[in-house]
């Protein structure tokens, strides 16, 4: 893999067409139980533009009473469907050695969607890596150091490429400025997917 920067490890089209297609529908039998919902920012009551799901035995919300992690779904209340066994393998194959995933945290990117620059800190256990996979259109990511100021990177995230970070890109500011439309046909709705397996509570 590329060290993007230190912690973060890219690999570039890990997960061939095939691969891509089996995880893909993994998270649509996902998705046929536990329907994306749209989640609102806490204090403005702002709806996002990325749609969400998860599986696994926790899942990130996010309403009017905060960010966080939960077992069911805001919409339904029912538990999240289980992690499918090819992500846990992706997992173990990336990150073993690691205490298991107890979350995955499914993004769903209509072609106008964007998620402003964040940190990801709703979880325990900073020391435990995070894997993101990404599935179908390009999307333009932006991300800098473990301070808001500071400079910035622009890197093309593709479908099957992986990310794994842990260390210092653990607590990176990161974002999606846009996609680029039309660049898979993986995602027949046109789109893109991203699937981020998470440590919540300390192992
Ligand atoms: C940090 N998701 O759900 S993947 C999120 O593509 C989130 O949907 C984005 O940020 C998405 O919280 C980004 C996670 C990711 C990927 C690469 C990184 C975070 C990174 C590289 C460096 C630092
Ligand atoms: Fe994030």
């Amino acid at each position: 893999p590329l060290e993007l920067q230190p912690g973060a490890l890219w690999f570039r089209e890990a997960l061939d067409r095939e691969a891509q297609a089996l995880l893909l529908a993994d998270i649509r039998a996902v998705l046929d139980e536990a329907p994306l919902f749209t989640p609102t920012m806490p204090r403005s009551g702002q709806p996002f533009s990325v749609r969400m799901s998860n599986c696994g035995p926790l899942g990130w919300v996010s309403d009017a009473a905060g960010y966080r992690y939960q077992s069911f779904h805001p919409d339904t209340r029912r538990p999240w469907p289980a992690m499918p066994p090819r992500l846990m393998e992706l997992w173990e194959r990336l990150a073993g050695g690691s205490a298991p995933p107890e979350a995955c945290l499914i993004n769903y990117y209509a072609p106008d969607a964007r998620m402003s620059l964040h940190q990801d800190r709703d979880e325990a256990d900073f020391t435990a890596p995070v894997l993101s996979v990404s599935l179908g259109d390009t999307a333009v990511f932006r991300v800098g150091g473990e301070t808001r100021r500071g400079p910035t990177r622009s890197i093309h995230l593709s479908s099957g490429d992986v990310f794994l970070l842990s260390g210092p890109s653990r607590l990176a500011f990161h974002g999606i400025d846009r996609l680029l439309p039309g660049t898979s046909r993986l995602v027949e709705e046109g789109g893109r997917f991203n699937l981020t397996l998470r440590r919540v509570t300390a192992a």
